[in-house]
Protein backbone atom coordinates (compact mmCIF):
# COMPACT_ATOMS: atom_id res chain seq x y z
CA UNK A 1 0.00 0.00 0.00
CA UNK A 2 1.23 3.51 -0.71
CA UNK A 3 1.61 6.06 1.44
CA UNK A 4 1.10 3.75 4.71
CA UNK A 5 -2.67 3.09 3.79
CA UNK A 6 -4.08 -0.09 5.12
CA UNK A 7 -4.82 -2.75 3.59
CA UNK A 8 -8.31 -4.68 3.36
CA UNK A 9 -6.41 -7.37 5.10
CA UNK A 10 -5.59 -4.44 7.59
CA UNK A 11 -9.22 -3.40 8.19
CA UNK A 12 -10.30 -7.07 8.64
CA UNK A 13 -7.58 -7.17 11.67
CA UNK A 14 -9.41 -4.20 13.20
CA UNK A 15 -11.08 -4.48 16.74
CA UNK A 16 -14.64 -5.20 17.59
CA UNK A 17 -17.53 -3.26 15.46
CA UNK A 18 -14.11 -1.61 13.40
CA UNK A 19 -13.33 -4.85 11.86
CA UNK A 20 -13.63 -4.75 8.25
CA UNK A 21 -14.05 -0.94 8.30
CA UNK A 22 -12.92 2.25 7.11
CA UNK A 23 -14.44 3.80 9.86
CA UNK A 24 -11.86 6.85 11.05
CA UNK A 25 -9.01 6.07 8.57
CA UNK A 26 -9.85 9.29 7.12
CA UNK A 27 -11.03 11.09 10.41
CA UNK A 28 -14.01 10.50 13.25
CA UNK A 29 -15.81 12.95 10.80
CA UNK A 30 -15.17 12.44 7.33
CA UNK A 31 -17.73 13.15 4.98
CA UNK A 32 -15.37 12.66 1.76
CA UNK A 33 -14.66 8.24 2.06
CA UNK A 34 -12.62 7.39 -0.63
CA UNK A 35 -13.39 10.32 -2.29
CA UNK A 36 -10.67 11.47 -0.02
CA UNK A 37 -7.84 9.72 -2.67
CA UNK A 38 -8.41 12.37 -5.05
CA UNK A 39 -5.74 14.96 -3.58
CA UNK A 40 -4.49 18.15 -5.68
CA UNK A 41 -1.80 16.56 -6.48
CA UNK A 42 -3.88 13.87 -8.44
CA UNK A 43 -6.19 16.35 -9.73
CA UNK A 44 -3.52 18.12 -10.83
CA UNK A 45 -1.37 15.29 -13.11
CA UNK A 46 -4.79 14.13 -14.37
CA UNK A 47 -5.75 17.62 -15.61
CA UNK A 48 -3.05 16.56 -18.34
CA UNK A 49 -4.80 13.87 -19.96
CA UNK A 50 -6.89 16.43 -21.21
CA UNK A 51 -4.39 16.28 -25.01
CA UNK A 52 -7.67 16.16 -27.60
CA UNK A 53 -10.02 18.46 -25.78
CA UNK A 54 -13.02 16.29 -26.91
CA UNK A 55 -15.61 15.88 -24.17
CA UNK A 56 -18.05 12.92 -23.50
CA UNK A 57 -20.88 13.17 -21.91
CA UNK A 58 -21.53 10.44 -19.48
CA UNK A 59 -25.33 11.23 -18.55
CA UNK A 60 -28.55 9.67 -19.79
CA UNK A 61 -31.66 12.07 -19.62
CA UNK A 62 -33.23 12.48 -16.19
CA UNK A 63 -36.18 11.13 -18.19
CA UNK A 64 -34.87 8.38 -19.76
CA UNK A 65 -36.65 5.49 -17.66
CA UNK A 66 -40.54 5.22 -17.88
CA UNK A 67 -41.71 3.12 -16.47
CA UNK A 68 -38.93 4.28 -13.70
CA UNK A 69 -36.40 1.10 -13.31
CA UNK A 70 -37.28 0.56 -9.55
CA UNK A 71 -40.85 0.65 -8.50
CA UNK A 72 -41.07 2.82 -5.84
CA UNK A 73 -39.28 6.12 -8.02
CA UNK A 74 -41.41 7.00 -9.78
CA UNK A 75 -41.67 9.67 -13.53
CA UNK A 76 -40.46 12.83 -13.76
CA UNK A 77 -43.02 15.85 -14.48
CA UNK A 78 -41.77 18.69 -16.34
CA UNK A 79 -43.43 21.73 -16.47
CA UNK A 80 -42.21 24.76 -19.14
CA UNK A 81 -44.51 27.71 -18.55
CA UNK A 82 -44.18 31.34 -19.06
CA UNK A 83 -45.23 34.55 -17.02
CA UNK A 84 -45.61 36.44 -20.41
CA UNK A 85 -44.93 35.94 -24.11
CA UNK A 86 -41.52 36.87 -23.84
CA UNK A 87 -40.56 34.52 -20.88
CA UNK A 88 -40.14 31.02 -19.66
CA UNK A 89 -39.33 29.07 -16.76
CA UNK A 90 -39.62 25.39 -15.70
CA UNK A 91 -40.78 23.14 -12.86
CA UNK A 92 -39.46 19.68 -11.83
CA UNK A 93 -42.18 17.76 -9.72
CA UNK A 94 -41.59 13.75 -8.82
CA UNK A 95 -38.06 14.03 -8.81
CA UNK A 96 -36.08 11.37 -7.92
CA UNK A 97 -32.19 12.18 -7.95
CA UNK A 98 -31.30 8.42 -8.70
CA UNK A 99 -33.46 7.49 -10.84
CA UNK A 100 -31.10 8.21 -14.03
CA UNK A 101 -27.30 8.20 -13.95
CA UNK A 102 -26.20 8.86 -10.72
CA UNK A 103 -24.31 8.84 -7.89
CA UNK A 104 -25.41 7.79 -4.13
CA UNK A 105 -23.82 9.53 -1.38
CA UNK A 106 -22.85 7.79 1.88
CA UNK A 107 -26.12 7.38 3.25
CA UNK A 108 -27.37 5.84 0.92
CA UNK A 109 -27.05 2.65 2.74
CA UNK A 110 -26.13 1.19 6.53
CA UNK A 111 -24.46 -2.38 7.20
CA UNK A 112 -27.06 -4.72 8.67
CA UNK A 113 -24.96 -5.03 12.41
CA UNK A 114 -22.78 -1.87 11.86
CA UNK A 115 -25.04 0.81 10.73
CA UNK A 116 -24.23 3.81 8.47
CA UNK A 117 -20.55 5.10 7.46
CA UNK A 118 -18.46 6.51 10.62
CA UNK A 119 -20.96 4.86 13.04
CA UNK A 120 -23.24 8.19 11.90
CA UNK A 121 -26.79 7.69 13.84
CA UNK A 122 -29.77 6.97 11.44
CA UNK A 123 -31.99 9.40 12.77
CA UNK A 124 -29.69 12.30 11.80
CA UNK A 125 -30.46 11.34 7.95
CA UNK A 126 -32.64 13.15 7.28
CA UNK A 127 -33.64 16.56 4.99
CA UNK A 128 -31.51 18.88 5.02
CA UNK A 129 -28.93 17.62 8.01
CA UNK A 130 -25.22 17.74 6.60
CA UNK A 131 -24.08 14.14 8.26
CA UNK A 132 -23.02 11.86 4.96
CA UNK A 133 -25.54 13.97 2.53
CA UNK A 134 -24.82 14.40 -1.33
CA UNK A 135 -23.89 18.18 -0.78
CA UNK A 136 -20.86 17.69 0.92
CA UNK A 137 -19.48 16.10 -2.29
CA UNK A 138 -21.00 18.84 -4.57
CA UNK A 139 -19.23 20.89 -1.80
CA UNK A 140 -15.93 19.15 -2.53
CA UNK A 141 -16.04 18.98 -6.40
CA UNK A 142 -14.82 15.34 -8.25
CA UNK A 143 -12.44 15.71 -10.87
CA UNK A 144 -9.21 13.46 -11.40
CA UNK A 145 -8.19 10.30 -13.93
CA UNK A 146 -10.63 8.20 -14.49
CA UNK A 147 -9.34 4.42 -16.46
CA UNK A 148 -12.50 2.86 -18.35
CA UNK A 149 -12.39 -0.60 -18.26
CA UNK A 150 -14.64 -2.24 -21.09
CA UNK A 151 -15.64 -5.90 -19.85
CA UNK A 152 -18.51 -6.24 -22.15
CA UNK A 153 -15.79 -5.76 -25.15
CA UNK A 154 -13.29 -7.92 -23.50
CA UNK A 155 -15.61 -10.66 -22.61
CA UNK A 156 -16.88 -10.62 -25.90
CA UNK A 157 -13.43 -10.76 -27.69
CA UNK A 158 -12.29 -13.31 -25.21
CA UNK A 159 -15.52 -15.28 -26.78
CA UNK A 160 -17.64 -15.12 -23.19
CA UNK A 161 -19.89 -12.19 -24.44
CA UNK A 162 -22.51 -11.13 -21.19
CA UNK A 163 -25.70 -12.61 -21.33
CA UNK A 164 -27.42 -9.10 -20.96
CA UNK A 165 -30.33 -11.01 -19.96
CA UNK A 166 -28.94 -12.64 -16.60
CA UNK A 167 -27.35 -11.03 -13.19
CA UNK A 168 -23.62 -12.49 -14.58
CA UNK A 169 -21.62 -11.73 -11.80
CA UNK A 170 -18.16 -10.04 -12.72
CA UNK A 171 -15.49 -11.51 -10.88
CA UNK A 172 -12.23 -9.48 -10.05
CA UNK A 173 -10.30 -11.87 -12.17
CA UNK A 174 -12.62 -10.37 -15.45
CA UNK A 175 -11.33 -6.81 -14.08
CA UNK A 176 -7.73 -7.63 -14.25
CA UNK A 177 -8.43 -9.48 -17.31
CA UNK A 178 -9.99 -6.51 -18.85
CA UNK A 179 -7.21 -4.26 -17.70
CA UNK A 180 -4.40 -6.52 -18.88
CA UNK A 181 -6.13 -6.71 -22.19
CA UNK A 182 -6.26 -2.98 -22.52
CA UNK A 183 -2.77 -2.60 -21.10
CA UNK A 184 -3.76 0.00 -18.77
CA UNK A 185 -2.46 0.58 -15.18
CA UNK A 186 -4.65 1.44 -12.18
CA UNK A 187 -3.13 4.11 -10.13
CA UNK A 188 -4.00 5.29 -6.32
CA UNK A 189 -7.30 8.06 -6.63
CA UNK A 190 -8.55 6.60 -10.08
CA UNK A 191 -11.99 7.10 -10.79
CA UNK A 192 -13.21 3.39 -11.90
CA UNK A 193 -15.18 3.07 -14.96
CA UNK A 194 -16.81 0.24 -15.80
CA UNK A 195 -19.09 -0.95 -18.72
CA UNK A 196 -21.24 -4.11 -19.03
CA UNK A 197 -22.84 -2.84 -22.02
CA UNK A 198 -26.29 -2.68 -20.25
CA UNK A 199 -26.90 0.82 -21.29
CA UNK A 200 -26.12 -0.17 -24.65
CA UNK A 201 -28.46 -3.35 -24.54
CA UNK A 202 -31.36 -2.03 -22.84
CA UNK A 203 -31.14 1.95 -23.93
CA UNK A 204 -29.58 2.07 -27.40
CA UNK A 205 -31.29 -1.06 -28.54
CA UNK A 206 -34.65 -1.14 -26.25
CA UNK A 207 -34.61 -4.15 -25.23
CA UNK A 208 -37.53 -4.94 -22.00
CA UNK A 209 -35.90 -5.02 -19.05
CA UNK A 210 -36.70 -7.98 -16.64
CA UNK A 211 -35.03 -6.80 -13.29
CA UNK A 212 -31.97 -8.48 -14.53
CA UNK A 213 -28.43 -6.65 -14.59
CA UNK A 214 -24.92 -8.15 -15.21
CA UNK A 215 -22.48 -6.77 -12.63
CA UNK A 216 -19.95 -6.58 -10.18
CA UNK A 217 -20.15 -10.29 -8.15
CA UNK A 218 -21.39 -10.08 -5.02
CA UNK A 219 -17.69 -11.09 -2.96
CA UNK A 220 -15.84 -9.33 -0.33
CA UNK A 221 -13.00 -10.20 -2.75
CA UNK A 222 -14.78 -7.41 -4.85
CA UNK A 223 -14.62 -5.03 -2.18
CA UNK A 224 -10.83 -5.92 -1.39
CA UNK A 225 -10.18 -5.13 -4.90
CA UNK A 226 -11.64 -1.64 -5.14
CA UNK A 227 -10.21 -0.83 -1.31
CA UNK A 228 -6.88 -1.75 -2.35
CA UNK A 229 -7.10 -0.13 -5.15
CA UNK A 230 -7.45 3.49 -3.72
CA UNK A 231 -10.74 3.69 -6.03
CA UNK A 232 -12.00 7.24 -5.64
CA UNK A 233 -15.35 6.49 -7.00
CA UNK A 234 -16.50 3.62 -8.98
CA UNK A 235 -19.06 4.00 -11.45
CA UNK A 236 -20.79 1.43 -13.76
CA UNK A 237 -23.25 1.37 -17.19
CA UNK A 238 -25.61 -0.77 -15.39
CA UNK A 239 -28.94 -0.38 -12.71
CA UNK A 240 -26.63 -1.15 -9.38
CA UNK A 241 -23.10 -1.63 -10.17
CA UNK A 242 -23.18 -4.90 -8.63
CA UNK A 243 -24.87 -7.88 -10.77
CA UNK A 244 -28.50 -7.59 -10.18
CA UNK A 245 -30.50 -9.03 -8.36
CA UNK A 246 -28.27 -10.14 -5.70
CA UNK A 247 -26.74 -13.20 -5.46
CA UNK A 248 -28.34 -15.02 -2.50
CA UNK A 249 -25.61 -17.76 -1.79
CA UNK A 250 -22.85 -14.92 -1.58
CA UNK A 251 -23.70 -12.12 1.13
CA UNK A 252 -27.34 -12.77 1.90
CA UNK A 253 -30.77 -13.74 0.86
CA UNK A 254 -31.90 -12.45 -2.94
CA UNK A 255 -33.99 -9.51 -2.67
CA UNK A 256 -37.27 -9.88 -3.49
CA UNK A 257 -38.78 -9.28 -7.06
CA UNK A 258 -42.43 -8.45 -8.19
CA UNK A 259 -43.72 -8.70 -11.90
CA UNK A 260 -40.77 -8.58 -13.09
CA UNK A 261 -39.16 -5.14 -11.31
CA UNK A 262 -37.32 -4.81 -8.67
CA UNK A 263 -40.15 -4.67 -5.93
CA UNK A 264 -40.08 -4.20 -1.66
CA UNK A 265 -36.99 -5.79 -0.37
CA UNK A 266 -34.58 -5.68 2.55
CA UNK A 267 -31.12 -5.45 -0.15
CA UNK A 268 -29.62 -7.73 2.29
CA UNK A 269 -26.61 -9.28 0.74
CA UNK A 270 -26.03 -6.46 -1.49
CA UNK A 271 -22.31 -5.57 -2.11
CA UNK A 272 -23.66 -2.00 -1.58
CA UNK A 273 -23.69 -2.21 2.11
CA UNK A 274 -20.16 -3.23 2.39
CA UNK A 275 -18.91 -0.46 -0.07
CA UNK A 276 -20.80 2.31 1.26
CA UNK A 277 -21.10 2.24 4.89
CA UNK A 278 -18.13 0.12 5.36
CA UNK A 279 -15.45 1.09 3.27
CA UNK A 280 -16.99 4.57 2.41
CA UNK A 281 -16.69 4.03 -1.43
CA UNK A 282 -18.35 6.48 -3.36
CA UNK A 283 -20.67 4.46 -5.80
CA UNK A 284 -22.63 5.42 -8.73
CA UNK A 285 -25.11 3.75 -11.61
CA UNK A 286 -26.52 3.81 -14.75
CA UNK A 287 -23.33 5.87 -16.40
CA UNK A 288 -23.17 6.02 -20.37
CA UNK A 289 -20.17 4.92 -21.57
CA UNK A 290 -21.13 3.64 -24.71
CA UNK A 291 -19.36 6.72 -26.76
CA UNK A 292 -16.09 7.27 -24.24
CA UNK A 293 -16.17 3.43 -24.94
CA UNK A 294 -15.89 3.83 -28.81
CA UNK A 295 -13.12 6.62 -28.69
CA UNK A 296 -10.87 4.31 -26.34
CA UNK A 297 -11.47 1.32 -28.47
CA UNK A 298 -10.60 3.69 -31.48
CA UNK A 299 -7.96 5.31 -29.79
CA UNK A 300 -6.10 2.22 -27.65
CA UNK A 301 -6.35 4.87 -25.04
CA UNK A 302 -8.15 4.29 -21.65
CA UNK A 303 -7.46 7.14 -19.20
CA UNK A 304 -9.53 10.35 -19.59
CA UNK A 305 -9.75 13.33 -17.32
CA UNK A 306 -13.15 13.36 -15.80
CA UNK A 307 -15.22 15.62 -13.46
CA UNK A 308 -18.61 15.26 -11.93
CA UNK A 309 -21.01 17.76 -10.00
CA UNK A 310 -23.70 16.30 -7.71
CA UNK A 311 -26.66 18.58 -7.16
CA UNK A 312 -25.76 20.66 -4.03
CA UNK A 313 -28.71 19.20 -2.51
CA UNK A 314 -28.42 19.57 1.54
CA UNK A 315 -29.01 15.82 3.42
CA UNK A 316 -29.82 14.53 -0.31
CA UNK A 317 -28.91 10.23 -0.43
CA UNK A 318 -28.26 10.88 -4.11
CA UNK A 319 -27.89 12.85 -7.53
CA UNK A 320 -27.62 12.97 -11.24
CA UNK A 321 -23.97 12.55 -11.52
CA UNK A 322 -23.22 15.24 -13.70
CA UNK A 323 -20.30 13.50 -15.21
CA UNK A 324 -18.20 14.44 -18.25
CA UNK A 325 -14.84 13.03 -19.19
CA UNK A 326 -12.25 14.83 -21.36
CA UNK A 327 -9.58 13.52 -23.58
C1 LIG B 1 -30.28 -0.36 -6.21
O1 LIG B 1 -30.54 -0.47 -5.05
C2 LIG B 1 -30.55 -1.44 -7.17
O2 LIG B 1 -29.71 0.71 -6.72
P1 LIG B 1 -29.70 2.18 -6.09
O3 LIG B 1 -28.32 2.40 -5.59
O4 LIG B 1 -30.05 3.04 -7.25
O5 LIG B 1 -30.73 2.29 -4.99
Amino acid sequence: MVDGFPSYEELLRRPGRLRGTAWGVYGDDDQLGSLNHLTEERVREAARLVRLGRRFNLNLSLAEFDPPLISHRGQLHHEVFGLNDFHRDDRLDNFFPQASTQIDSLRHFAHPDRGFYNGVAGDRLVAGTRELGIQNVAEAGIAGRAVLLDVARHLAADGRPIDQRLNQQISVDDLDATAQSQEVVLEPGDILLLRFGWVNHYVRQGHRYDGRSCGLAQSESTAAWLWDHQISLVAADNIALEAWPADQSALGPVVAEEQGRLARSTHTGMLHRILIPLLGIYIGELWDLDELAEFCAESGRYDVFLTAEPLNIPGGVGSPANAIAIA
